[in-house]
């Protein structure tokens, strides 16, 4: 991949320079009071290659939808789902692998996943009650004594160079990262002892292997989970976080460990843990075999305490998340009777219409988290506090792509502008009067 990328960076270089030349005045629309004290809702601020969101459509990843990928993309068993290894090379170059090339590369990442022993002795004095995702982010943190680019920076690289040990670091994390994840799972769930990474097989089996599954149809669901949560265009929280931090040219390990930390916010990443937690409360409360009316009291019963239905909603999307549709094709093809699944499918039916009675929800269909915990419950991964952790290790994949382009193509230390409560009376007062 390294060959490749390398013959792309100057071709892409030229072409971001015709379009500040060529476009660099061109107005994309004006922003609002709205959009400046409402999160930046819509705002077209920033260049994110990798990825495209539409609000019907969803995802597309390099111009493909997520079952374009399940087509094209290399599969580790035939008509199976995507190798995570395929996707992060289309991420990276913007071009189809073979099945060769996506070889190499899962032998490449299983080259650099040796993880130095001092980061388990780190993870090893947290409390085992410290959130799976503040491990996570102090291992990641841990790894950053390894940074190439860090070094490199301190020797005084040439910034045309940034690009190089930016891509080493990154391939260095994302393939270090299972294994520390692995390694909290173990730790925390199962009595400490780790399981070896098992040489023979893919990226996302291999992390299956590692947390102790070795059931086929789970090593699928982890091949589709990597692949589907690895990106999610450039605003999302976690994503803008590794932008942002690594525009300061804080290396990938500080970027990726601050992007971690804003997806174990629970109106982001966090979600898949509480989703569970809300169907749990479900059963727990009402049972499994809940009928429609006593699930509209519990979702009521929800957003009039002042919650949010986990898993539903969404700051971009206005349609069903075609992330929740893919699996729940895998779960109609995998797990059809489980009772589980036929509680999320009947979430399904139930929460939408209330959310839309609440007159203010834009989007009431669910997203990627209302799916993902029912899967992993079914194949034995029931330690909920520990899903977002997947999360991370997918969205590694995506951000860190996307980053490797930052630096290869120059872009600058971001810096929006902020406005006082003042600034904004002021203005809106003069405006009024003209
Ligand atoms: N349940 C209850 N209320 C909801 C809601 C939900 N699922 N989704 C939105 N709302 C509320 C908002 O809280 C807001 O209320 P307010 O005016 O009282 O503050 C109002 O509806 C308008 O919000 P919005 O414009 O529709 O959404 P947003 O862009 O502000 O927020 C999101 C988007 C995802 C944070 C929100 O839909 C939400 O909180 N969902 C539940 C948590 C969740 O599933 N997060 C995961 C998202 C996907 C991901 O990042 N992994």
């Amino acid at each position: 991949m390294l060959s490749r990328l390398t013959e792309l960076v100057p071709k892409e270089q030229e072409r971001l320079k015709k379009i500040k030349k060529e476009y660099g005045k061109i107005s994309l629309g004006d922003t609002t009071v709205d959009m400046c004290v409402g999160g930046m809702r819509g705002i077209k601020g920033m260049l994110w290659e990798t990825s495209l969101l539409d609000a019907d459509e969803g995802i597309r990843f390099r111009g493909l939808s997520i079952p374009e990928c399940q087509k094209k993309l290399p599969a580790a068993i035939k008509g199976g789902e995507p190798l995570p290894e395929g996707l992060l090379w289309l991420l990276v170059t913007g071009e189809v692998p073979s099945k060769d090339q996506v070889a190499g590369l899962t032998k490449d990442l299983r080259a650099r996943s040796k993880v130095p022993g001092f980061v388990f002795d780190v993870l090893n004095q947290f409390p085992k009650s410290a959130h799976p995702m503040t491990q996570l982010t102090a291992g990641i943190m841990a790894l950053q004594t390894g940074s190439e680019f860090a070094k490199a920076y301190e020797q005084g690289i040439h910034k045309s160079k940034y690009w190089q040990p930016t891509y080493e670091d990154s391939l260095n994390l994302i393939a270090q990262l299972p294994e520390v994840a692995a390694f909290i799972y173990r730790r925390v769930y199962k009595g400490g002892k780790p399981i070896a990474a098992n040489p023979n097989l893919d990226y996302a089996a291999n992390y299956a292997h590692m947390l102790g599954f070795q059931d086929q149809k789970m090593h699928e669901l982890m091949r589709l989970y990597i692949t589907i949560h690895s990106d999610h265009e450039g605003g999302n929280v976690s994503a803008h976080t590794v932008h942002l931090v690594g525009s300061a040219l804080s290396d990938p390990y500080l970027s990726v460990a601050a992007g971690m930390n804003g997806l174990a916010g629970p109106l982001h990443g966090l979600a898949n843990q509480e989703v569970l937690r809300w169907i749990q409360g479900v059963v727990k409360e009402i049972g499994a075999d809940v009928s429609t009316e006593k699930l509209k009291e519990f979702v009521w019963k929800t957003l009039k305490s002042g919650k949010v239905v986990p898993g539903y909603g969404h700051a971009v999307l206005r349609k069903t998340d075609p992330r929740y549709a893919c699996q729940r094709e895998f779960a109609l093809k995998h797990l059809p009777n489980d009772p589980l699944f036929k509680m999320v499918s009947k979430i399904y039916e139930v929460v939408p219409p209330i959310l839309l009675e609440t007159g203010k929800v834009k989007n009431p269909w669910p997203n990627v988290d209302a799916h993902s915990g029912v899967l992993l419950q079914y194949f034995g991964l029931k330690e909920e506090n520990y899903y977002t952790v997947l999360f991370g290790v997918s969205r590694t994949i995506g951000v860190l792509s996307q980053l490797i382009w930052d630096r290869a193509l120059g872009l600058p230390i971001e810096r929006p502008k902020s406005l006082t409560f003042g600034w904004i009376e002021n203005y809106c007062k003069k405006k009024a009067k003209k």
